[in-house]
């Protein structure tokens, strides 16, 4: 399946942020998950027993430099591997403009581990993968 595709399925169901998680699943990067690396990928999360390891998983996936806050550029780039084809640079901005301004509650122009979990949703990230 195409990742872009099953992010939008992920879209509908109310959050675009995981599709980026998938990515990393993409061994040959062609953009698309073979019924098998969605498997390794639903695999991995079921290792990941309980939903703050889901969330830091997922957490660190954004977290690139590992400071432990998510910077508007490191959502960007994240969100632009995955999206780059569907948007423009100028709309990807634009989501990340709208993610900050609705999810940085203490300001810093980032998301911490508790902000992410906000914008995740308050259930837990396996069941959003596997859209259930
Ligand atoms: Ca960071
Ligand atoms: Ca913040």
């Amino acid at each position: 399946m195409e990742i872009a595709q099953f992010t939008q399925m992920v879209e509908l169901g109310g959050n675009p942020f995981v599709g980026p998680i998938l990515s990393l699943f993409d061994k040959d990067k062609d953009n698309k998950l073979t019924a098998q690396e969605f498997g390794e990928a639903m695999e991995h999360f079921g290792k990941l027993t309980s939903v703050e390891e889901q969330f830091r998983f997922a957490f660190n996936i954004y977290d690139t430099d590992g400071d432990g806050v998510i910077s508007g550029a490191e959502l960007q780039a994240t969100l632009g591997m995955l999206m780059g084809r569907a948007y423009t640079p100028a709309q990807l901005e634009q989501v990340v403009l709208h993610t900050l301004r609705e999810f940085d509650r203490d300001g810093d122009n980032g998301l911490n581990l508790e902000e992410f979990k906000q914008l995740l949703g308050a259930s837990d990230v396996q069941s959003k993968l596997a859209l259930a």
